[in-house]
């Protein structure tokens, strides 16, 4: 036995005997209850980061804990593996994009099972395999076949270094998400799933997920931004057609001073169709101006307009309003068209402020009055909250709210108007103008038009030789071979979409090919999905809370109606993980903040670096990176490696075994105690809360009293059975932790099969309650008193309880103390002078 602990050979030895075991592949078992524990896969960079590893370690501990929990777990692991910096390698040094993903992924599948994951590695794949896009595909002509996949001309996010197109959720702050560049607008034919008709059950079955964070389900809810308003028509002079805006605040329609059209709305052509005139020059030129701008741009910017010179009539107050052009109306939201109302609108009313347009108060507040009168001249800030309305014609004395409803019957009644939802959630934007992708299963007909692959031909593969010089389009446009095909419905000569499928379409629905990731025939194989699905416990980081998520949930959706799947949510539970920190920051390479993982596990091992990542903080929060902590947490796996081969050394079983562990005497009684307190704060502190730090901490505590017994009951009176009962239930505390370690351990304490087979170790709640006893007070050898105590009260506190006891205080009144003679279990004198 080495004195020792090697961790180096130990975790070599148990890593290779786990995956020549294939200890941890699970197929279906009836006798137990199954637990699907997944980690969001990642994306094949090239390494792995600590991110990663704080992710993979807290799902390890949660797959390992609930197997000893008795259940059948699934715990597997794959890669995310199409997208932009496999072609951009490509672009920079000439390595092909999948040779650069499956060498990146060897070596990180290398840097996982050095970590001693308890992955299921059979079930592992790659979303860039032809075997999986296969299915992306089909998935595809499923939502193309339910009309939920459509093509259309759009403006779209354009990122000029990226030369793609990127969703909304990917322009963040009007850069692009990956390499911040600013986002500009071009006109494209683009392929859009439809989530748009899933927004309300998006947004319903959040109620669903009561174990999701709650500032995920928030943002998922802003994201999707459900607005109940009314549309209203407003007549315009001289046409036909009217213009129809969305409003919220149907109430304050008797304060409209002008209506305003998106730059981008058809009817702002018209309305200077022919005309030469300045207003209609300046419109054309500022809409042309406002082109090229991202929303987020023409939001932030200042308020910006021009009058159309044309009027519209107010249907309701019967007024006249001027129809403006401006920057702040958005043509994918609503109708594309708003009413103005200055006095109710802070926007409304800067504008109306910068361009002299009147401003007209009609509610307000229930007990006060707006000192600026109904003209508001004085007004300096929108009166925006709900109240009584004024200068309202017929509604006026009606509430906010009951003004909204009454308005909406009437609209509704003339035919003028409708109760209308809108959300803030888009349809999703599916194609990309790049190689690394799955291509769209989807073929252009001059006499058929857009003609779907069928199913028996996929995959469209992907061709090797393609020629990756960022141009703008898709490098597949440029490979003849791949974009010359016969039409599947007519034979004649065709063209292949060229376009490739946004990424998050391929982490949309991995976690459900896991269940069956050899399946040929489908997707995946319907019964193993209805056995191991939902997910149970699902981890990641909180930086997927919108986009990968939502899309996630809303495929589900789409499998649920298409009969596939017998649920409508995918994971049942989430947590999302904080940030590793060093020095405060996140860790990243421009920051140059970063530590290796491989450095970590070459000085440390494994165990050390998993235990430190869950001991430093709770999994939620942020992990500050601390070299003394790494230190810390080896010195003490160090500690743990001697007090059981100690033990194991000392303790030899003997023939028949151990009895069960008395736990006599004082001493023994109190770490016996110890050690069934631990069990139950380390297994409620995981399953209750995930808190692997406090139980961690109650491990060590553990440790250290088990030491105190080691080095202060003499070897002969120590209780060999107690001690191997601490050694065993110790290092099955441990295994969730550092598994290797601990399997070491175990087969150290004379087991044959895997620590990380066995049940957790179940407390003994009478060994929880402290024994009580009776000791005799004495004051100068005479006895006045009697105490029940713990039996294994220590000296210090039996001493304290007998100077405070009564009896004791009125015969040493006066007196001066010269000793206090404790013998524990029996009594206690106290000596005066
Ligand atoms: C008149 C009004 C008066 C409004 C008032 C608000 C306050 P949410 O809650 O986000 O749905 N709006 C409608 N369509 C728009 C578009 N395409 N671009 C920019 N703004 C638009 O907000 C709905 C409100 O946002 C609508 O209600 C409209 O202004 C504006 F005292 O109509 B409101
Ligand atoms: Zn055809």
């Amino acid at each position: 036995m080495e004195d020792r602990y090697d961790f180096r050979a130990v975790e070599a030895k148990w890593q290779g005997r786990w995956e020549a075991s294939g200890l941890y592949s699970r197929g279906h078992d009836p006798s137990r209850p199954k637990f699907y524990c997944l980690e969001m896969f990642p994306y094949p960079s090239g390494n792995l980061h600590m991110g990663h590893v704080r992710n993979y370690s807290i799902g390890d501990v949660v797959a390992r804990f609930y197997t000893m929990n008795g259940y059948n777990v699934l715990h597997p692991m794959g890669w995310d593996a199409f997208g932009l910096p496999a072609e951009n390698a490509a672009i920079q040094r000439g390595v092909h994009p999948a040779d650069w993903t499956y060498a990146n992924i060897a070596t990180m599948r290398s840097q996982l099972k050095g970590l001693g994951m308890s992955y299921d590695w059979g079930r592992e794949f790659a979303t860039c395999d032809p075997e999986y896009y296969r299915w992306t595909q089909w998935l595809f002509l499923l939502l193309y076949r339910r009309g939920l996949a459509y093509r259309k001309k759009a403006p779209v996010n354009w990122c000029p270094s990226c030369t793609t197109v990127l969703a909304n959720e990917q322009v963040i702050d009007g850069a692009c998400w990956r390499c911040k560049s600013q986002v500009e607008k071009r006109d494209l034919e683009q392929w859009f799933f439809r989530i748009t008709a899933y927004a309300d059950r998006l947004l319903r079955d959040l109620e669903l997920l009561g174990g999701w964070p709650e500032k995920v389900r928030v943002m998922q809810q802003n994201w999707i931004g459900r607005s109940e308003g009314v549309e209203i028509t407003f007549p315009v002079e001289a046409r036909r057609e009217g213009i129809t805006v969305f409003t919220t605040r149907a109430d304050t329609v008797f304060g409209v001073t002008a209506l305003v059209l998106a730059p981008e709305h058809p009817l702002v052509e018209e309305l200077i169709a022919g005309r030469g005139d300045e207003l209609a020059v300046q419109v054309r030129a500022f809409a042309r101006r406002l082109a090229d701008l991202g929303e987020r741009e023409r939001t932030e910017m200042e308020k910006e307009g021009v009058p159309t010179g044309a009027y519209a009539v107010n249907p309701l107050s019967g007024e006249r309003v001027p129809i403006w052009v401006a920057n702040y109306v958005l043509m994918e939201y609503g109708t594309g068209a708003v009413m103005v109302v200055p006095a109710h609108d802070q926007r409304d009313l800067e504008f109306a402020r910068k361009y002299g347009l009147p401003v007209k108060v009609v509610v307000r507040p229930a007990d006060a009055s707006l000192p600026e009168g109904p003209a508001g001249d004085g007004l300096q800030e929108a009166f925006e909250d709900d109240g009584v309305l004024v200068n309202s014609g017929p509604y006026s004395g009606l509430s906010s709210a009951a003004a909204r409803e009454q308005i909406a019957r009437d609209v509704t009644a003339r035919g003028i108007g409708r109760k209308a939802v809108n959300y803030r959630l888009r349809d999703w934007l599916i194609s990309r103008q790049r190689y690394w992708g799955a291509p769209i299963p989807v073929v252009y007909c001059d006499a058929c038009g857009i003609v779907p692959v069928p199913e028996e031909r996929l995959p469209v593969l992907l061709p090797r030789q393609v020629d990756f010089t960022p141009t703008g389009g898709s490098p597949l446009a440029r490979n003849e071979d791949f974009v010359r095909t016969d039409c599947p419905s007519c034979g004649r000569p065709a063209r292949r979409e060229t376009d490739t499928m946004d990424t998050f379409m391929c982490s949309s629905w991995y976690y459900f090919r896991f269940a069956s990731p050899r399946c040929e025939t489908a997707p995946f194989d319907r019964d193993e999905v209805a056995y191991w699905l939902p997910v149970d416990q699902y981890i990641g980081g909180v930086e997927h809370a919108v986009l990968h998520l939502l899309y996630s949930r809303f495929f589900t959706k789409v499998l649920y109606d298409a009969g596939l799947v017998p649920f409508v949510e995918p994971f049942t539970n989430l947590l999302t993980q904080g940030m590793v920190t060093l020095g405060g920051a996140a860790m990243s390479k421009s920051r140059g903040n970063i530590v290796s993982p491989d450095d970590i596990v070459r000085r440390y091992g494994a165990d050390t670096a998993r235990l430190f990542i869950l001991f430093a903080a709770p999994p939620e929060k942020d992990l500050e990176w601390s070299d003394q902590g790494v230190e810390g947490c080896h010195r003490f796996l160090q500690r743990v490696w001697r007090l059981v081969t100690g033990i194991v050394r000392d303790f030899a079983a003997p023939v028949g075994g151990w009895g069960g562990a008395a736990g006599d005497g004082t001493a023994g009684t109190a770490l016996r105690r110890a050690l069934h307190r631990t069990i139950k704060k380390v297994g409620d502190d995981i399953r209750e809360r995930f808190n692997f730090n406090t139980a961690i901490s109650a491990v060590m505590e553990l440790v250290n009293e088990a030491y105190r017994y080691r080095e202060s009951v003499p070897r002969q009176e120590q209780d060999g059975a107690l001690l191997r009962e601490l050694a065993e239930k110790l290092t099955l505390l441990l295994a969730p932790f550092a598994p290797h370690l601990a399997e070491e351990l175990w087969e150290m304490l004379g087991h044959r099969e895997s620590v990380h087979l066995q049940a957790w170790p179940a407390y003994d709640p009478a060994a929880l309650v402290a024994e009580r006893i009776t000791i005799v007070l004495q004051v100068d050898g005479k006895v006045r008193g009697r105490l029940e105590v713990e039996a294994d009260a220590p000296r210090e506190r039996l001493e304290e309880a007998a100077l405070a006891h009564e009896r004791v205080r009125a015969f040493t009144r006066g007196r001066e103390i010269a000793q206090v003679v404790v013998v524990p279990g029996r009594l206690v004198n106290v000596v005066t002078r």
